[in-house]
């Protein structure tokens, strides 16, 4: 049969107007496709809760794509290792309590895991503001990152949740909006961003998970995002925090849904 350029064309836009509107109304929206994000999806996804992550780049996976200065090899503990194995990915055993994993195989299978839980990816898709009600945090706004890049004026566009996770990594993008824009008291010892510290991993991935919890009413960090909110440190090329870290949010989160 023969091909027509224009229901190609036109199987894309209805396709992906169908995506994103089924996007507008969610229980949890997810800012950051990376380890922590995709991890948070991909659970929150399968216990049934309507999800999308929106992330800026091209591609998904953030600082995992590349594992530790561009060898492509990540390095997780015995406690994390579980959720890449329970996505099918391949863990070995170095020594101790050290396990790697291809970096690439990784992302590939955290990103189809929460796929066919039922989880949206947005891809070239910017977070460039929250929606806000009362004293709490009410959904995303949205726009394209080419409007970003092009430091173009267009007006963004909203989507609706009930929890939005914060899973930007170093960047913290979306808090520091919320900060600087409506100058709230946020649940941190100082009531501000308490801000990155330099390489630690040992406490890094231990407070990665203690700082996984909600900042702001609605808005909860997780990943380095969470560190980069209460004042910890940074890890390095150590992924086992990040994926617990997923793991905890969307634990807390589907509690809070539930009633619980
Ligand atoms: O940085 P990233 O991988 O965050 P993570 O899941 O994992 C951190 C590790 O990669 C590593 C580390 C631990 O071993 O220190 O750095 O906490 O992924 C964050 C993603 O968020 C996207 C960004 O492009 C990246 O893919 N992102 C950041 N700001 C925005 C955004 C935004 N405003 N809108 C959409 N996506």
């Amino acid at each position: 049969m023969a091909l027509d350029e224009v229901k190609i064309t036109q199987a894309i836009v209805e396709r992906f107007t169908e995506k994103l509107k089924s996007a507008l109304d969610l229980d949890v929206a997810i800012v950051g496709a990376g380890p922590a994000g995709l991890t948070a999806a991909y659970k929150l996804a399968r216990e049934g809760f309507k999800v999308a992550i929106f992330e800026r780049k091209l591609s998904i996976g953030g600082g995992m794509w590349g594992g530790g200065m561009m060898f492509n090899e990540v390095v997780i503990q015995e406690e994390g290792a579980r959720i890449l194995q329970e996505v099918g990915v391949t863990v070995t055993h170095w020594r101790e309590n050290y396990y790697t994993a291809d970096s690439v195989e990784a992302v590939c299978a955290l990103g189809y895991a929460a796929r066919k839980a039922g989880a949206l990816i947005f891809n070239l898709i910017s977070v460039e503001d929250v929606m806000v009600r009362e004293d709490r945090v009410a959904g995303l706004v949205i726009n394209w990152t080419a409007v970003e890049m092009g430091g173009l004026h267009v007006d963004p566009l909203a989507v609706r949740s009930k929890y939005v996770i914060e899973s930007t990594g170093h960047e913290l993008s979306v808090l520091h909006v919320l900060q600087r824009k409506m100058g709230v008291k946020l649940m941190t010892p100082s009531g501000k961003i308490e801000g990155e510290r330099s390489l630690w991993a040992e406490v890094a991935e231990t407070t990665t998970l203690e700082n996984t919890r909600e900042v702001y009413p609605g808005l909860f960090v997780a990943g380095m995002a969470a560190n980069a909110t209460f004042g910890s440190f940074r890890m390095g090329p150590i992924f086992g925090g990040m994926l617990l870290s997923g793991e905890k949010v969307a634990r807390e989160i589907a509690a809070r849904l539930r009633g619980n």
